[in-house]
């Protein structure tokens, strides 16, 4: 039987906090058994946004750390950088000029994102989902696990594929989403109306897989409840509460509504103290292959030295198809 190709990301930028484990990384491990994978460090979409260059590749190792310890399998998966293959960006500049300008601007993420730099943004970070689809269609992954705030540009993907199906049908492989239900959009601990993300300016907002137990028992205590005093699963009235059942849920595995009737009768103190203990314990064992990872650098460089290697053997011929497909170079 021919294994399902899978194809995500994710940016060495700031850290890896509990939405990205619990929205994609998750899902990354588990898909690993019955699919054909690929992971990859997106170190190209990383300098959308402006970055110190010898903080960057620290970061790079580290990230490829943390996805190792949340169980990405280098025997079963291919995890890389994406510098380290080229015809990622090769493959961009071809999907720029097939992408429609008006289509670009349509990406909320961009609108959002690009308010802060506004007329000083980079054209990169305008043009970030077009890498996004070069990354997914270079190898014709068939599914591609990610947290709800990529549905957007996977839906720019399919429609850029489906656009290039017509002059290459037997190049093209339009891709699917995979979000779950639970978990794709973990909230911010001070704001539950945002996503938890890594580059939110107050480290409030998220929990790393990094951080000390202390310092995630005092997150907890300090993340912004609702004006209730019940625990009740309620998104819209309650977002907050929903939100810490949701994190509480994911990493038990127990379903929201046992958890609800668990702290039936009890306020959000009790519930509050408990889902940190929750949150230490689900973090420890992967905090202890941090460590471990993080020293033993050389080992580090080898699994992304033979992903970069693996990933490139499947990248240059479909290139060069791709590349003959729409006419470039010489007859
Ligand atoms: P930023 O918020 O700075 O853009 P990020 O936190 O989204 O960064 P990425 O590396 O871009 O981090 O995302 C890696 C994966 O984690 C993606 O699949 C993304 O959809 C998922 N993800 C990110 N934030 C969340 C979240 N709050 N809840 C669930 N999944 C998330
Ligand atoms: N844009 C994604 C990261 C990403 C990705 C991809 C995810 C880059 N290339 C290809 C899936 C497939 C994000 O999480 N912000």
């Amino acid at each position: 039987m021919i294994k399902k190709r899978v194809f995500s990301g994710i940016q060495p930028s700031g850290t890896v906090h509990i939405g990205n484990y619990i929205g994609a990384l998750r899902n990354w491990a588990l898909m690993q058994k019955d699919h054909d994978c690929l992971y990859c460090i997106v170190d190209l979409h990383a300098i959308t946004v402006p970055q110190d260059p010898k903080d960057l590749r620290e970061r790079i190792l580290f990230t490829t750390a943390t996805t190792l310890a949340a169980g990405i399998d280098p025997q079963q998966s291919i995890l890389f950088v994406q510098s380290d293959v080229p015809e990622h960006a090769e493959l961009a500049w071809l999907l720029n000029c097939v992408v429609y300008y008006g289509e670009l601007t349509r990406m909320t993420q961009f609108k959002d994102k690009s308010t802060v730099r506004g007329e000083g943004t980079s054209a990169g970070l305008f043009t970030y989902p077009v890498l996004m689809a070069a990354d997914i269609l270079l190898y014709g992954a068939q599914a591609v696990p990610v947290g709800d705030d990529q549905r957007q540009h996977l839906e720019l993907t399919r429609l850029i594929a489906r656009r290039l199906e017509k002059d290459l049908p037997d190049w093209v492989v339009v891709p699917n989403a995979f979000i779950e239900k639970k978990g794709a959009r973990v909230m911010g601990l001070d704001d539950p109306m945002a996503k938890m993300s890594k580059s939110a300016p107050s480290e409030y907002n998220y929990i790393s897989l990094d951080d000390a137990p202390d310092l995630i028992r005092k997150k907890i205590r300090k993340a912004v409840t609702d004006s209730g005093t019940t625990i009740e699963f309620d998104e819209e009235k309650r977002p907050a509460v929903a939100n810490l059942l949701t994190i509480y849920s994911s990493l038990t595995d127990r379903p929201v509504e046992e958890i609800v009737q668990q702290y039936a009768g009890k306020g959000y103190g009790d519930f509050k103290k408990d889902l940190a203990e929750v949150v230490v314990e689900g973090l420890a064992p992967i905090q202890k292959r941090i460590r471990e990872f993080v020293s033993d650098p050389a080992q580090l460089q080898r699994i992304l030295t033979e992903g970069a290697e693996k990933a490139g053997a499947i990248a240059r011929p479909r290139m060069a198809a791709i590349k003959k497909g729409l006419g470039l170079g010489r007859p």
